[in-house]
């Protein structure tokens, strides 16, 4: 059912592309959804994971990215999200985040689903926002799993203050093995754009790797912004190499019609 649905709609979606009466707000596009990972950031300074000089060269992801790390060396896990939240003060949005946000106003059917942890997205104005792999300013009791906002260091005997007695204090952070936030949200999203577009990401991490077939399966076009090839650039439709604090501004002027 759910298959030949969304083939009717391919096809409904072909169809109106030839007619040329795709939904139209300010430009083609009227859903949007949008993936970034840690190239985004990359421009405001900060590392990301596997290009030269990123996080998993100093860092196993074992030892510090895991559920298992975090119950064999909490201390280890703890120091390394505190390292990656003391440079959040010190950095800031770039034009790619910045484009972002202004194009959530001109098409307010725009989605950002990003898997960084900073808040440079929040900080340039972005509201439409799923953080699916947690955030760094954010820490989670591990027995409610309420969220507390981090005002200092997190340390291995760093408590929550809604339990009696009280539990211990984690990253608010998805870790590899463990199910990424808002997926609901997310698929939902994907079943309804017209307009995929992924942005600094290696896809090299599920389930967002595979997003951009959720999106392209029911007809949505498809744009890759890297500045490099990714593990699923043969996956996007169309592909703009370049640095996203370029790219990025030149593909949002594109779509709100702005010269
Ligand atoms: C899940 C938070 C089930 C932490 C991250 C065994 C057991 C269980 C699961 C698995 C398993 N084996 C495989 C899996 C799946 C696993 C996975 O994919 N592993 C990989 C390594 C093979 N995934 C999971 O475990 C996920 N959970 O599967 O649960 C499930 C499945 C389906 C539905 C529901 C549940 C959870 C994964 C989340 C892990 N947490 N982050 C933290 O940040 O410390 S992942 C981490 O890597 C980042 O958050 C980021 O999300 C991810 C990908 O990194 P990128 O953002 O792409 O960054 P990267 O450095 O790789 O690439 C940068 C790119 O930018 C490059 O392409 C570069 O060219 C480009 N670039 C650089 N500069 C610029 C630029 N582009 C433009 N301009 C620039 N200036």
């Amino acid at each position: 059912m759910e298959r030949s649905f969304r083939g009717l709609r391919h096809r409904e979606r072909q169809s109106n592309r030839r007619k040329g009466n795709v939904k139209v707000s300010h430009g083609r596009y009227s859903e949007i959804v949008v993936l970034t990972g840690a190239g985004i950031s990359a421009e405001s300074g900060i590392r990301t994971f596997r290009d030269q000089g990123g996080l998993w060269e100093s860092h196993r992801l074992e030892d510090v990215a895991t559920p298992e790390a975090f119950h064999r060396d909490p201390a280890l896990v703890q120091r390394f999200y505190n390292e990656r939240r003391a440079q959040l003060p010190l950095v800031k949005p770039n034009p790619a985040h910045l484009a972002l946000a202004e194009l959530e106003k001109a098409i307010p059917g725009t989605l950002i689903v990003t898997q960084n942890i900073d808040d440079l997205h929040e900080r340039a104005g972005s509201h439409h926002l799923i953080h699916m792999h947690g955030e760094l300013t954010k820490a989670r009791c591990v027995k409610t799993g309420q969220l507390f906002r981090v005002t200092e260091p997190l340390t291995e005997h760093s408590l929550c203050t809604c339990c009696v007695p009280a539990s211990v204090l984690r990253p608010h952070v998805v870790w590899f093995g463990e199910m990424p936030l808002g997926m609901d949200r997310i698929f939902q999203a994907l079943a309804q754009c017209d307009l995929f577009i992924a942005i600094g990401t290696s896809g090299q991490v599920y389930p967002a790797a595979g997003f951009v077939d959720e999106a392209v399966a029911q007809g949505a076009h498809s744009i890759e912004i890297n500045a490099d090839s990714s593990h699923v650039s043969h996956r996007f439709h169309e592909h703009r190499r370049g640095m996203a604090a370029v790219e990025v501004p030149k593909l949002v002027a594109e779509l709100i019609g702005r010269r």
